[in-house]
């Protein structure tokens, strides 16, 4: 008799224990999987990709120092929209990411965004309502504690990036790495080996002319001729191509004196390692060494770049700009403008407008990889007119028009 209530009581107690777990089970895979349905989860198979693009890919700065670094969501096909991302990032030493931006969507500053989870190596926001937003820059500030060469980059597995219907995940397809190089000295590039180094045991002696001798009469200073100087190398970077491409690409660049003299010419550039571009032996005529210039640069598809120092540098990506020319040119060897972006936008035939001509030019062209179309919509210059090339032409909008 004794054993049957035992045994009884004993069924009670499992019935209830299999009835609590059931019910526990229930309530925590029921909410977490319409939380995770709602914001994170992918639910359902999703063919439609898209690119998580960051900028600059890579860089050598001063340790110690915050830099500006944005990382773009961009769908591959047309058509398609962001609302909502989970991104798991991750930084080697000497790397840090010490701080989160608010994202924006390119191109419209009506989307609101609200942020969702914030962790130190994760953030998530989605955005409130419509409009939802073609494409998506997030702010990162980056620095590095010590020198050396560091990673930045996301976790393909852990992160997500939601549709415009909630449940539908967009397959991460490529991700930028980032490496980022922090230098107390940042060393100048050595891509012409023909510049010799003065050995430090000759004293430099002779006259460093006239132009820098602020106690000549002012009679010598005319006796510095007018005449052509040869600029042994120029480094340029353009705004979306990140690495070396099998291309050369021909630029103009015009030489402005203070008092409005200008000198032109079109130099061809090659393409090379981390995206800079080097062009050598670049004349420009009649070229005044008492005079101070800035240099247009216009690549073939992109706005006019005025750029008054002979070394540049920028923290964004577009942000530089300047007034007044500065550059001494029959004084340089090198005009090193690898340090800022020339913009993308203005395509052939150039008209110094990013305007409707060149976006629908890219809009009616997506997807081609002809030659003839490559020449003059392939922005990023990967071998097709895609919504990469789009979007910068989207983020080349704010600027809009060549600098004179
Ligand atoms: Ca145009
Ligand atoms: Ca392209």
């Amino acid at each position: 008799m004794k054993a049957l209530d035992t045994f009884l009581k004993n069924i009670d107690v499992n019935r209830l224990k299999a009835a609590f777990f059931m019910l526990l089970g229930i309530i925590v895979v029921g909410g977490f999987a319409l939380f995770l349905n709602t914001y994170l989860y992918k639910s359902r198979a999703s063919e439609d990709k898209v690119n998580i693009v960051i900028d600059p890919l890579a860089a050598t700065w001063a340790p110690n120092t915050d830099y500006n670094v944005m990382a773009r969501l961009d769908p591959d096909s047309v058509g398609k929209r962001i609302s909502g991302f989970d991104l798991t990032y991750y930084a080697s030493d000497p790397v840090q990411v010490v701080g989160v931006g608010l994202p924006v969507a390119v191109g419209d500053d009506s989307v609101v965004f609200t942020k969702v989870i914030q962790t130190a190596n994760r953030v998530s926001y989605v955005i409130q309502g419509e409009p939802l937003a073609i494409s998506v820059s997030i702010p990162f500030t980056v620095r590095g504690v010590s020198e050396g060469t560091g990673m930045f980059s996301f976790d393909r597995e852990k992160s997500r990036i939601i549709g415009d219907i909630p449940s539908y995940a967009y397959t991460i397809n490529g991700i930028g790495q980032a490496a980022y190089t922090f230098a107390n000295t940042v060393p100048s590039p050595t891509v012409n080996p023909n510049v010799t180094t003065i050995p430090t045991n000759v004293p430099i002696t002779g006259d460093p002319g006239p132009s820098i001798r602020p106690t000549d009469p002012p009679g010598n200073t005319t006796s510095a001729p007018v005449g052509p100087k040869v600029v042994e190398t120029m480094l340029l970077k353009f705004q979306g191509i990140t690495a070396e491409v099998s291309q050369k690409m021909k630029v103009k660049l015009t030489a402005v004196s203070l008092t409005g003299v200008k000198s032109e010419v079109t130099a061809e550039f090659t393409s090379g390692a981390g995206g800079v571009w080097s062009a050598h032996d670049v004349v420009f005529e009649n070229i005044d060494p008492n005079e101070r210039y800035y240099i247009l640069v216009k690549g073939e598809k992109s706005i006019q770049k005025k750029v008054c120092v002979a070394r540049p540098t920028e923290t964004a990506v577009g942000s530089y700009s300047c007034s007044n020319g500065e550059i001494n040119l029959a004084n340089e060897s090198l005009l090193d403008f690898s340090g800022i972006r020339i913009m993308a936008g203005d395509l052939s035939p150039q008209d110094g407008q990013v305007d409707s001509y060149d976006l629908s030019f890219i809009l009616n062209n997506l997807g081609s990889t002809d030659a003839n179309v490559n020449n003059v919509g392939d922005v990023n210059l990967n071998g097709r007119v895609d919504t990469q090339d789009y979007s910068l032409l989207i983020q080349s909008l704010t600027i809009k028009s060549d600098e004179n």
